[in-house]
């Protein structure tokens, strides 16, 4: 599968439209290497062809959920078959390792299995009702198009725990890509268009549209009454703005911010497991996961034990250029303005009191692309600082005497996404995922913090924006609820005993 060397700003279905806003020329992190443009559209050309998105809506909400589902599944298909292509565009364009760009691709093809069991499975609930001869019952409609809006880091599964939960619950999709990962996204709009071709019923050709631009047109996206539910991935700022535009108009959004994860590692942890676990959690994604580990909390018996192994897995990663060796184990940062945040976050926290170097990766940096070494460091505490999210693989690494010191900490921050505890021990593991443990809307325990899983529901707390999205019963979000209630009688009892006498 090649990818074109030129984008349009708006594609609506097949057809594809010339914006004018500015023409980029995106480059590969990989290498500095230009590999094609895009014109970025603008909040008018996104205007003019929203109602075609309605007017798909229209049409899709009476297609039978199976048969919406079968789209999916016809998808999900062409993502297998093409698992390597699909990769090499991650490469290219966001600088995923291997191994991870095909985990991405493999995420895409989860979730279009698990909505195609989903098409058949949109239940609603029978209640019983307080009057004679009278049926309660709930059912779940298609809401309308449904806005998505998503990150560079990944560009191809987050549109698709979206794009696929949304299409078999009725609903056609708006995506506003990252501006630094369009190609990944007319891939995967090309792949759904390739099903749409394929399947022995009408879909209407506005089922996605992809709109490529900056914050202006994904604001648009927002304020916009066509759009019950906006579907928004990425940086707490942007989620602020996303959900009272979106709040002001009523409508519905679902946000997946910033996280800030914790790993806890408790005195009889299995070490090897925990170092495992923490190195990637660290550096995977070259720390650009919203579930990256951002804070390691070790306890004082086992620090110093646990620490030589981590020195020895970091001394051991090999940094480089996924686009020519398979066997890297950290690629590039997505551009110079991440490299500079991480290096001014490296700076600040080896001039703060207490902190020391603790782990570094010794593998040699390619001389183009934009490269950085993962480091861990180690602080006396939890500092203010600590609170953001450095999106690189920069590890803060503490100690802790007591497990509710260790919980605590791990709850200190303003995100509530995702957390670890590596433990043998049943009363802590159990503690971390109660009531009083962790308050991320992931906890996980001898598992690290990223890579998830599809069939649960993933999403978090606090600044991270509550949304679920993906499994579980995340689809809930993109249909409407409606109850019925039934009288097969000829009487007219009303509830709550009410009498009405004429
Ligand atoms: C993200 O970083 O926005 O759990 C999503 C994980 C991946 C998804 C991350 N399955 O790390």
């Amino acid at each position: 599968m090649m990818i074109s060397q030129s984008l349009p700003g708006l594609i609506v279905g097949n057809n594809n439209y010339e914006c004018e806003g500015h023409v980029i020329l995106p480059s590969s992190p990989t290498n500095d290497e230009t590999f094609g443009s895009f014109s970025s559209a603008t909040p008018d050309d996104l205007k003019n062809h929203i109602n075609e998105s309605y007017d798909a809506f229209l049409q899709w909400r009476k297609v039978p959920a199976p048969k919406r589902g079968e789209l999916i599944r016809l998808m999900g298909n062409v993502f297998r078959e093409h698992k390597q292509d699909f990769a090499e565009i991650i490469m290219l364009e966001v600088g995923k390792i291997k191994q991870e760009a095909l985990g991405e691709v493999q995420e895409v093809i989860d979730i279009c299995d698990f909505a195609v069991g989903l098409s058949r499975q949109l239940h609603g609930l029978t209640i019983a009702s307080e009057r004679p001869d009278h049926r309660l019952m709930e059912q779940w409609h298609p809401l309308g198009p449904v806005g998505i809006i998503t990150a560079f880091n990944f560009p191809m599964a987050v549109w698709a725990w979206n794009a696929t939960l949304a299409i078999v619950c009725g609903n056609p999709v708006i995506w506003k890509p990252s501006e630094k990962a369009p190609f990944c996204a007319e891939a995967c709009h090309r792949a759904l268009m390739k099903a749409v071709e394929m399947c022995d019923f009408e879909v209407p050709n506005a089922i996605s549209i992809v709109v490529n631009g900056y914050a202006d047109v994904g604001a648009e996206l927002a304020k916009s009454t066509v759009v019950p539910l906006i579907s928004a991935t990425g940086s707490t700022t942007m989620g602020q703005n996303v959900a009272v535009a979106v709040a002001k108009r009523f409508g519905r959004s679902l946000l997946e911010l910033g996280g800030n994860a914790a790993m806890i590692i408790t005195p009889n942890a299995d070490l090897n497991l925990a170092v495992k676990a923490a190195l990637f959690s660290a550096i995977g994604t070259c720390g650009q996961r919203c579930t990256s580990l951002r804070r390691l909390i070790v306890h004082e018996s086992i620090y110093d034990a646990f620490v030589t192994k981590l020195k020895a897995g970091y001394a051991s990663l090999k940094i480089g250029d996924p686009l020519v060796d398979d066997s890297v184990h950290v690629g590039p940062i997505i551009d110079d303005e991440a490299k500079v945040n991480m290096i001014v976050a490296y700076n600040r926290v080896l001039n703060t009191v207490g902190s020391r170097m603790l782990c570094m990766a010794k593998s040699d940096l390619p001389s183009k692309g934009s490269y950085v070494f993962p480091v861990a460091v180690e602080v006396s505490e939890h500092h203010e600082f600590m609170d953001e999210e450095v999106f690189g693989p920069l590890l803060y690494v503490m100690k802790y005497s007591t497990i509710e010191q260790a919980i605590e900490l791990n709850n200190r921050v303003p995100q509530g996404l995702s957390s670890t505890i590596i433990t043998s021990n049943i009363a802590e593991a159990e503690l971390f995922c109660s009531p009083v443990g962790s308050d991320c809307g992931l906890a996980n325990v001898n598992v690290g913090t990223s890579g998830a899983e599809i069939g649960g529901a993933f999403g978090g707390e606090k600044q991270t924006g509550g949304g679920r999205e993906s499994g579980s019963d995340a689809w809930k979000a993109y249909m409407r609820r409606q109850t019925n209630s039934i009288n097969y009688s000829v009487e007219m009892p009303l509830a709550q005993g009410v009498k009405f006498e004429l």
